[in-house]
């Protein structure tokens, strides 16, 4: 069976200690991979490195600068209008300090194949989190979860989970200009855009472990915010309930 070519979307920032070695992670799994790091200027040289690793990867790395620290949202929107013009067939969104395991994305491809978008996720048979993780993070992310998927009634386990490999057809086909929220609300309103417009979704069980190097930019306030913007999700896509797929043409 033919792989799928597939561009993974890597945001960054001061993840210098991080981006080699998930960089040679990557190019030894047996797919077809392409990799786009989109960079805020990270002050730890980041953006250099990357630069170096794209001269040792000609073809296999493209390296999109950004003058500075402008949120995961523009991040991956960026990226994706600078690969949907490509002929990747599958499109990764994954994070650069190896919570997310490199060696899942053959799993997932293989679930990709009877779905429109598969999330890495923490919360079904076979998922979990990091057990050094600190109580409250355990818990604001289960229940962070819970709240989002039980408001927007999402019929889903793992809803802010940063881990997605998505057919380029599907992001296509998602109207980016509607997505409003930053962070990790931005990763709910995505998935839940993808659920109104019926994309069938799939979830396949990952191990996430505690960021490797670098400093954690988890913030209670983060959480709390994304608290209050879940009901703005909820009202801005009333219209794509209604109309479900109509809504699309
Ligand atoms: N380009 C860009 N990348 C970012 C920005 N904020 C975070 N990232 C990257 O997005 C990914 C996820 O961010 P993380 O800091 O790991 O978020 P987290 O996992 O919720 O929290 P910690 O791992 O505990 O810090 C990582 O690869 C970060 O380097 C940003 O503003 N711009
Ligand atoms: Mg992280």
């Amino acid at each position: 069976m033919k792989k799928l070519r597939t561009t993974i979307v890597i945001p960054t920032y001061n993840e210098a200690e991080n981006l080699p070695k998930l960089v040679s992670a990557l190019f030894s799994l047996p797919l077809d991979l392409k990799l786009l790091i989109v960079d805020d200027s990270s002050p730890d040289g980041t953006g250099r490195l990357a630069d170096e690793l794209a001269k040792t990867h000609p073809g296999r790395i493209e390296v999109l600068h950004r003058p500075g620290k402008m949120g995961l949202r523009s991040a991956y929107l960026n990226g994706f209008q600078k690969i949907l013009d490509g002929d990747a067939q599958a499109v990764v969104q994954m994070d650069a300090d190896f919570s997310h395991d490199p060696a899942k994305l053959v799993e997932m491809s293989e679930l990709l194949k009877s779905s429109d978008v598969v999330l890495g996720s923490r919360y079904v048979p076979g998922g979990s989190v990091d057990q050094k993780w600190p109580l409250w993070r355990k818990w604001l992310s289960a229940f962070g979860n819970f709240y989002a998927r039980s408001i927007l009634s999402l019929p889903l386990h793992d809803v802010t989970t940063g881990y997605r490999m998505w057919r380029a057809g599907t992001l296509k086909q998602m109207p980016f200009e509607r997505i409003q929220s930053n962070g990790y609300i931005f990763l709910v309103e995505m998935i839940y855009l993808a659920h109104c417009l019926e994309f069938k979704i799939g979830e396949s069980p990952i191990y996430f472990a505690d960021r490797r190097f670098g400093k954690s930019k988890m913030s209670f306030k983060i959480q709390m915010e994304a608290a209050i913007r879940i009901w703005q999700v909820l009202w801005n896509y009333r219209d794509l309930r209604k109309a479900g797929r109509l809504a699309r043409l």
